[in-house]
This record gives structure tokens, sequence and C-alpha cells, in this order.
């Protein structure tokens, strides 16, 4: 197996045990709450994004430790987004992570509810996370809220719906999942330069770096839609084809989409350059992003 690789199955190990620790069972009248939370957020999943807060904090000699708390509330988050991403209000998917959807598991209700619930708890986490100041801890509160807000990722659902049915031009595609997709991947990295205290160049360059490496993972996501079998990729295949989603494949082709893909990877790479001699780590992730079958 390559170190990358290594890398990625000892972390997400780790950060599966602290969201098992961090989402304890609870028993009582609102038990399924909790039931539904652990279903979705445990036992699949890449972990990509609180991979990336690791490998960000490890890359400028951060405290690894500190990180983990602020790192699985990105995927706490991330969990929240992938569940109301598949209610039937918006892509109505049956599938996830390779098992029923909450809202098939359980409810609608429910999944409304338990999105709500990780979402709202994300932030409780973050607030109480041990060893991090309260300046850093409010830095990375802010980061989150903005990322994931109007003016982020819920800015982009918003213009996702609005699209759907409808043919859009590349241009509209882009900003949709820079907002969507890019966003809270750029959030991830964000942390690990706050975590560490990076200097505002380097925080800028960081910036640059997810924003980059997020849209091409988005990118690649569509290449999977078509390209990747249900049991690979772990959900209902195709979707945004039934929901009539433009997408880069559907935009560009799957050679051209590969390319473009490449184009963002190559940018983000040149967004870390100064930071080469440490970024070793990174340009393995973002070499991940753009090589994975899954
Ligand atoms: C408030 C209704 C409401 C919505 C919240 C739903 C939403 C805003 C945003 C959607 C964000 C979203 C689902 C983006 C898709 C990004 C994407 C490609 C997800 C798949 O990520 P992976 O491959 O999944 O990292 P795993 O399962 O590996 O974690």
């Amino acid at each position: 197996m390559s170190d990358i690789h290594q890398y990625l199955q000892a972390k997400s190990q780790l950060i599966e045990q602290q969201l098992d620790q961090l989402v304890p069972m609870h028993q009582g009248p609102h038990q399924h709450l909790f039931e539904a939370a652990r279903y979705s957020l445990l036992g699949a999943g890449k972990r990509l994004r609180p991979i990336i807060t690791l490998a960000t904090t490890a890359m400028l000699g951060g405290d690894e430790e500190g990180a983990l708390h602020p790192a699985c509330a990105l995927e706490i988050v991330h969990t929240y987004s992938l569940i109301h991403d598949d209610l039937p209000c918006m892509d109505d998917d049956d599938y996830r992570r390779g098992k029923l959807t909450v809202h098939k598991k359980y409810s609608e209700g429910h999944a409304v509810l338990t999105g709500d619930y990780l979402l709202t708890y994300a932030f409780e986490v973050l607030a109480a996370a041990p060893q991090l100041s309260s300046s850093t801890k409010v830095k990375l509160i802010s980061t989150l809220a903005q990322r994931i807000g109007g003016h982020g990722m819920i800015g982009g659902q918003v213009i996702d719906l609005a699209c759907e049915g409808k043919k859009i031009n590349l241009e509209t595609l882009h900003l949709l999942h820079q907002h969507k997709t890019a966003a809270l991947i750029t959030a991830a990295v964000e942390f690990g330069g706050i975590i560490s205290h990076a200097s505002e160049e380097q925080r800028h360059r960081l910036r640059c770096f997810g924003e980059n490496i997020g849209v091409a993972f988005q990118i690649i996501d569509d290449i999977l839609d078509v390209t990747s079998s249900h049991a690979k990729h772990g959900r209902s295949l195709s979707s945004d084809l039934v929901n009539e989603k433009s997408t880069y494949v559907s935009l560009l082709g799957l050679e051209q989409s590969k390319a473009y893909a490449q184009e963002f990877y190559n940018k983000a790479i040149q967004a870390l350059d100064p930071l080469s001699s440490q970024s070793s780590l990174l340009i393995g992730l973002a070499d991940f992003v753009i090589q994975r079958h899954y």
C-alpha cells in the first residue's frame, strides 16, 4: 500500500474513533435522533475533509491533537449536508455510503432533524474543543459559519436547486460547485492554518489550494457518477441524470472533464509552492483526490 493510502487509512480510523465518542447513543424518548446520527456518521465515508485538516496542521508543525475535534466537526457538518442533500425535496437519493439514506431508513422528518442536530452539534464541538485558545476557537467557528452559510455551501445548494431541469453554462456550474462542494473543503485547509497559527500569506495560499482542489474533487465526483459502479461509489447511480442536472461530464464530456480536473489540481499544487518542502502530505491528498476510484 502506498504511503498516502496508509496515511488515509490510519487517520480515517482515528477520526472514526473520535466521532464514535463525540456522538454517543442516548436512551430516552428522542433516542432515534442519536441512532440516526450515528447511522449516517459512522462506518463509511472517506473522511477526506477531517484528514485534510490533520494533514495541513501536521504540515505547518501545529498541534495535531488539538486539530482532532475541529476536524471531526467538519465531518459532522459534511454528514449533515449529505443527509439534507439526499432528501426528496433535494436530490431524492435512496442510497448513501453503501446504505439506505436517512429518510429512507427512518423518515423524512427524522432526516431533516438529524441533519439539523449534526449541524448545530458541530458548533458545540468547536466551542468545546480541548487544547485550543478561545481566540483560535472563535476563528474556527467564524470560518466554518462563512464557508457553509449563505455565501458558501448553502448558497451553492440554492444555485443548484435553481438550476434543476435547466441547461446551464460552465461558468454557472463552476460558481455552483465553488460554493456547494469546494467551500467546505476550503474550510478544512483553513482550519489547519488557523490551528497552526499560519501567517496571512500562508493562509492565502492554503485557501487557494482548498478552492482549487475542491473543484477538482467535484469534477472527479461527476466523472465517477458515470464511470463507477453503485458498490464502489456507495450511492444511487446518478440522481443528477434523473434530476436532469448539468454536470462537468454532461457539459464537457469525459475526457475534457479529466483534463479540466487536472487544471484545477495544477493550480492547487502551484498555490502550495513556497510551502513545498513540507507539503508532501497535502500533495499526496491532492493526488488521491484526482486519482481516486471511489
Ligand atoms: C439546509 C437543505 C439544506 C441543505 C444544506 C445540502 C446542502 C446544504 C449542501 C449540499 C452539499 C453537498 C452534499 C455537496 C456535495 C459534495 C460531495 C461531492 C459529496 C460527496 O463527498 P465524499 O465523496 O463523500 O467525500 P463521503 O461519503 O466519502 O464522505
